[in-house]
């Protein structure tokens, strides 16, 4: 067996290690990581990991307790759920470290070392406007075949919601309750996408009553005459309060992606990593080569078109 089937079948065993050298690969930048990318990929669609997982992404205000929550979430989901198996992935704007911080630390959340249902990883955001990282969707695309649930943080400021949105199968905005006098939750561009609203530390007494008025005439404002209206949670992720509630309406909306969903996603974040990596050259490029679709369709899968594009030699503009 070669030292990749023992990671790949270590990881399908949700062994920790295995598992944490493999995200490491998926999150290595470098072209001369892709082909073992592709055959990793390959190796997982060989054993029967296909895709399978539940995407949910939490977004939201910074400090609104959105690590909190997701940890108690996942907590909770697999104690009540045996089956249940869940991987948290937290980009993290503050973290200056390429990865490796421990989650599990900071949302206090304590589960036995040898729990293989719960896997934590958390990822320094490379853009400055915080959201996602370069290496959030491949990662995805590795534990999405290995878990029931894939979670993941980012924080909301703007092009991560679009971003999310693509990724996610469900998204929840995460907010907090508000001070005295700020009037509007946030920008309306961001009120429009998720599908649920999470007012966390609603322990706070009279503020959170109010915020969740504000709350509502905010989601009214920014999105008129909807037919159904977007719940709006209120949680504590420290009491627990709520989260129950959470996991109803995350279970009710389990689904995954079918084959043209994941198909619009693939190529929505392939062109993403051409600009990133190649720029405006790049893409022009992948125009000659047929464009993302036709490349993704003739390569089998992400990794494969990646292999396969040729990527200009000139290095990406600044
Ligand atoms: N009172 C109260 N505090 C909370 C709750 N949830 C989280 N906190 C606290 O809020 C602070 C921020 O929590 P985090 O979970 O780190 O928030 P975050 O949104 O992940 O923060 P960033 O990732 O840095 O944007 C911590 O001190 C938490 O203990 C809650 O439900 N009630
Ligand atoms: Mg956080």
């Amino acid at each position: 067996m070669s030292e990749l089937d023992r990671l790949l079948e270590g990881a399908i065993a949700l062994d920790k290690w295995p598992l944490a050298r493999l995200v490491r690969l998926f999150e290595d930048p470098r072209p001369a990581a892709v082909p073992e990318k592709a055959a990793a990929i390959a190796g997982l669609e060989a054993r029967g990991a296909a895709p399978r997982a539940m995407v949910a992404g939490y977004t939201g205000t910074p400090g609104s307790g959105k690590s909190t929550l997701v940890g108690q979430l996942a907590a909770r989901l697999i104690s009540r759920d045996p089956a249940a198996t869940v991987a948290v992935l937290a980009i993290d704007p503050s973290s200056h470290r390429s990865g490796g911080s421990i989650l599990g630390d900071r949302t206090r959340v304590h589960f036995p070392i040898g729990e293989r249902r719960l896997y934590f990883r958390s990822q320094a955001s490379d853009r400055e406007l915080g959201g996602m990282g370069r290496a959030t969707y491949p990662v995805v695309r590795l534990l999405e075949r290995l878990f029931a649930y894939v979670f993941v943080e980012t924080v909301g400021i703007g092009q991560s919601e679009v971003e999310i949105e693509r990724l996610a199968d469900r998204v929840y905005l995460v907010l907090q309750p508000l001070g005295g006098d700020q009037v509007q939750f946030m920008k309306a561009g961001i009120m429009e996408v998720p599908h649920a609203f999470i007012l966390n530390k609603s322990d706070v007494g009279a503020a959170a009553r109010r915020s969740y008025h504000a709350l509502r005439a905010s989601i009214d404002f920014a999105r008129p005459g909807e037919a159904s209206p977007p719940p709006i949670f209120r949680t504590s992720a420290l009491s627990g309060d709520g989260l129950d509630d959470v996991l109803e309406d995350l279970i009710a909306h389990r689904s995954t992606h079918d084959a043209e969903a994941r198909r619009a996603r693939d190529c929505y974040f392939f062109e993403k990593w051409v600009r990133d990596e190649y720029g405006r050259f790049g893409l022009d490029l992948l125009e000659q080569q047929g464009g993302a679709d036709a490349l993704l369709a003739a390569s089998g899968s992400f990794e494969a078109a990646q292999a396969a594009y040729r990527a200009p030699v000139a290095p990406p503009a600044p």
